[in-house]
């Protein structure tokens, strides 16, 4: 027999239950690299401290690839974490995950049961930003998304995320069921209000009454997720296997660090997540606001400005002192600024821990994968900011660079005239953008047009377009890392 993370003795102790002991309480929706590392592994920790029962449905809908969901129920649905920090490195094995479904092995209309099963009290969802299928700006459904163009012409056998949960609200709601959490874990501002703006909106287009149970029942809460999670390489694989005595193709290394601040709003239930260092608080919001504009703000810099400067990695990026200088400026100078937080925050040492954490060199988090869907990031993460600065006349140079570096990026050709595999929602838009202009400056006052991300005002804003337009041509003229030196 092969041997796999089950049959095979390990360095690392196996969690002491089966899966017997676990009922799916919970429905994951997007069991990607980060799931597996946070929301995942915290309710391990639950249930290595209680006697509780709740576990996670682990589902994907993606079409392409349901090899991860197979994979782990091959292991019976274990699967390690590695926790690596600067030096050390820890290796967890997770048991929370009770059973897992895809739309290619099980149908769409199983996983639609399992979501409406009496038993289950949260729907979770990792599905990335674009996920939501909402206008980043407004926040609103997009109606001309096309998996919802598909889901609003037939609700029973839907694509999207937004239109599985619809349809299960909609069993849950004929059959008389207990309404569920709808509890959203992705980088998106305000998540829990997208996702019900998102689920309401679809749900109103097809059934008035269906729209108004879930107003009034179903919960949407607001979280803030924070752990760096890279996607798997064979690399990391290797060396977890190493490490663990058997290869585990669904193992995930992360940093140690990892941060959950939830609003308590549940409405069926839910594990006790503070056990394993989650905070329950009222008001997430200036969480989320901290978190999006200082961490992921600052890594969308790195990421595109690291790029064109030719660094793979954010660790390769902090070794250069100007990268370093300029991502603590733009933390501390132009987003900490925007933010209202509790007496009790300290930005400078959130800044400090930050830096430190991308520092981090045993994580390899590539640049390219952070710079990838910026149509998706860029509003939460630098637009909201800099329209707070133009509204006080304050300085917000790293930002405007910070989206000239975007821009450059997007142009899909780098600074040693290579190409650059740019992965975006919106990337036939830009090409088109591209294709008209080049890579001249007119393409900044194009791209500053969409709407979706930018809104509607800043394409107006003379000092705006004019600093973005200076600083994507001082790109061509001195490249990243002067750019950079020269904040
Ligand atoms: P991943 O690529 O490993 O997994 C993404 C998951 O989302 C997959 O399961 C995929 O099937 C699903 N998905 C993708 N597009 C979808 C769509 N349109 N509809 C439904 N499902 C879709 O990515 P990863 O690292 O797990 O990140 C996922 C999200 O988690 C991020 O976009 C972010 O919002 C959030 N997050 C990630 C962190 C990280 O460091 N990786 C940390 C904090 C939050
Ligand atoms: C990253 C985030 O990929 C990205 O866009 O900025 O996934 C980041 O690693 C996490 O938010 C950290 O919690």
């Amino acid at each position: 027999m092969e041997k796999n993370l089950v049959n095979a003795i390990t360095s690392v102790p196996y969690p002491g239950w089966t899966t017997e002991r676990l009922t799916s309480r919970m429905v994951h929706l997007g069991c990607g690299a980060f799931h597996r590392a946070h929301q995942a592994l915290y309710t391990h920790h639950v249930l290595e401290q209680t006697d509780s029962d709740w576990g996670f449905c682990e589902v994907n809908l993606m079409l392409n690839d349901a090899s991860l969901i197979e994979n782990l129920k091959k292991q019976s649905m274990r699967y390690t974490v590695a926790e690596k920090g600067q030096e050390e490195i820890r290796l967890k094995i997770i048991g929370s995950m009770k059973e897992g479904m895809h739309p290619l092995i099980d149908g769409v209309q199983a996983i639609i049961e399992k979501m409406a099963d009496p038993d289950v009290a949260i729907i979770s969802l990792t599905i990335t930003e674009k996920g939501y299928c909402t206008d980043a700006v407004t926040g609103r459904l997009d109606q001309n998304n096309e998996l919802i163009i598909k889901d609003i012409a037939n609700p029973a056998v839907p694509r999207s995320a937004i239109g599985y949960i619809t349809a299960a609200l909609r069993l849950r709601f004929e059959r008389s069921l207990p309404a569920v959490t709808i509890l959203s874990c992705d980088n998106v501002r305000e998540n829990g209000h997208v996702a019900r703006e998102a689920v309401l909106g679809l749900a109103r287009l097809q059934d008035r009454k269906l729209a108004q149970w879930i107003e009034s029942q179903v919960t949407f809460p607001c979280t803030m997720v924070d752990r760096i999670v890279p996607a798997a390489t064979p690399e990391t694989l290797a060396e977890i296997a190493q490490q663990l005595g058997v290869a585990d193709p669904c193992a995930i290394a992360c940093e140690p660090f990892r941060q959950w601040v939830i609003e308590d709003n549940f409405v069926n239930g839910r594990p006790n997540w503070d056990l394993a260092g989650a905070q329950f608080v009222d008001d997430v919001v200036p969480f989320e606001m901290m978190k999006l504009r200082m961490l992921n703000g600052a890594h969308s810099f790195l990421a595109y400005l690291g790029y064109l400067g030719g660094y793979a990695h954010i660790s390769d990026t902090m070794t250069n002192a100007d990268y370093r200088r300029a991502v603590y400026a733009l933390m501390l100078n132009e987003q900490a600024p925007t933010l209202s937080m509790p007496e009790d925050i300290d930005l400078m040492a959130y800044a400090d821990k930050l830096l430190e954490r991308f520092t981090n060199p045993a994580l390899k988090h590539q640049t390219w994968q952070i710079a990838m869907d910026g149509s998706q990031k860029l509003p939460q993460r630098m637009i909201d900011s800099i329209e707070w600065h133009l509204l006080r006349g304050s300085d917000y140079r790293h930002l405007a660079l910070g989206v000239a570096g975007w821009m450059r990026y997007i142009s899909g050709v780098d600074e040693q005239g290579q190409p650059i595999d740019v992965r975006d929602p919106l990337k036939e838009t830009f090409v088109a953008i591209f294709a008209k202009y080049g890579q001249s400056v007119e393409v900044v006052k194009e791209l500053l047009a969409i709407e979706s991300i930018f809104g509607k005002k800043l394409v107006n804003n003379r000092e705006f377009v004019d600093n973005v337009t200076k600083a994507y041509q001082n790109l061509f003229n001195v490249g990243a890392r002067q750019a950079v030196a020269a904040l």
